[in-house]
């Protein structure tokens, strides 16, 4: 049996691949910080949250990463742990850069002092590319011009997981995945906000919904998808990093559109206010992926599409609140 230990293991990311792992016979440790008010419920709405073993251990304190890595000795490592939320990045940017930056060196360090075997997957980001002009859509050749302190952290971890490779000859691996979202998402990201809120306004419990800018576009899929593109990187012969994206990209206008429709609710405008205080500093204003690589390589291909994927979110937060 293999071992995997998963930081972020209470995230949408973390439940989705606990799930796989354990449908693939693994055992998991899943790594929580242990914060007031820990919420379990991702991985209890998986029904998963018994399978679990939880150890606590947090990103930014080294000691209690060595001793997680050297007690559970994992064949794999899955280092999904992050301060996710890139607009709360310009309000925390020291503990952003402690936690996506210095956070994943103490993996890096732990994982070549105490566990050598032991492959890593570092969760990369498209937040990192910025805004890259001209660039679309991007692949792993594509520079990083990163845009928010968040992107600028997740790009310092980027290079030295690469550096640790090439230094050290160690399996690590990044993933540089675009937007994916589902049921799970948290309620602070675009997605989820507006399909949570459209349920409470079909059930009569809201009758707006407060947002920033509209005109962004992302290319959003499907996180159970993109799991399983994580694990396949780590069951290569050689370590290198993958773009996971659907080649597709959405505006938050468009967005609304499909969430709207798929609750029979139109026009959308009269329910949506806009707030400044919803609005970043610095904009990320379209993301577009190629995931060619990925395919071609991992023969890993987005299953569920848009439209699938918004009418998913908006019938469990449906459900969810009835
Ligand atoms: O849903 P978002 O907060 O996601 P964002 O910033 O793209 O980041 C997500 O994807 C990244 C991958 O590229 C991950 F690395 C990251 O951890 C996270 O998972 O915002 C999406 C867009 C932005 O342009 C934002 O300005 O939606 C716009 N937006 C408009 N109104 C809003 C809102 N975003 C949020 N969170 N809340 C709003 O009210």
């Amino acid at each position: 049996m293999k071992t995997a230990l998963v930081t972020g293991i209470t995230g949408q990311d973390g439940a989705y691949l606990a799930q796989l792992l354990l449908s693939k016979g693994y055992k998991v440790v899943g790594m929580a910080s242990r914060r007031v008010n820990q919420s379990y419920i991702n991985l209890e709405r998986l029904g998963i949250q018994d399978q679990i073993n939880i150890v606590y251990a947090d990103l930014t304190d080294q000691c209690s990463i060595n001793n997680v890595i050297n007690e559970a000795q994992p064949d794999e490592v899955y280092n999904l742990g992050a301060m996710s939320y890139v607009g709360l990045s310009w309000q925390k940017p020291a503990y952003t850069s402690l936690v996506n930056g210095m956070g994943v060196l103490y993996i890096l360090e732990a994982v070549k002092n105490f566990c050598p075997h032991a492959k890593i997957y570092q969760a990369s980001t498209s937040e990192m590319y910025g805004n890259s002009a001209g660039s679309d859509p991007k692949n792993e050749l594509t520079p990083f011009v990163p845009r928010s302190p968040y992107g600028c952290a997740k790009a310092f971890a980027h290079n030295l997981a690469v550096n640790y490779r090439e230094s050290y000859g160690m399996f690590v691996c990044c993933g540089i995945l675009f937007n994916h979202e589902s049921p799970l998402r948290g309620l602070e990201f675009v997605t989820r906000k507006i399909t949570h809120g459209i349920a409470q306004i079909k059930l009569g419990l809201a009758d707006e919904i407060v947002l920033g800018n509209l005109d962004a576009k992302r290319d959003w899929g499907f996180a159970g998808d993109y799991v399983e593109g994580m694990w396949l990187m780590m069951q290569q012969d050689e370590p290198e990093d993958y773009v996971l994206a659907t080649g597709k990209t959405k505006s938050i206008h468009d967005f609304l559109h499909a969430a709207f429709t798929a609750a029979d609710i139109k026009p959308y405008a009269p329910y949506i206010v806009q707030d400044p205080k919803f609005m970043r500093p610095a904009e990320l204003h379209v993301l577009l992926g190629d995931p060619t690589k990925a395919k071609e390589k991992l023969g890993w291909e987005p299953k569920v599409d848009f439209n699938q994927l918004v009418r998913l979110m908006v019938e469990e937060d449906m459900k969810l609140l009835s």
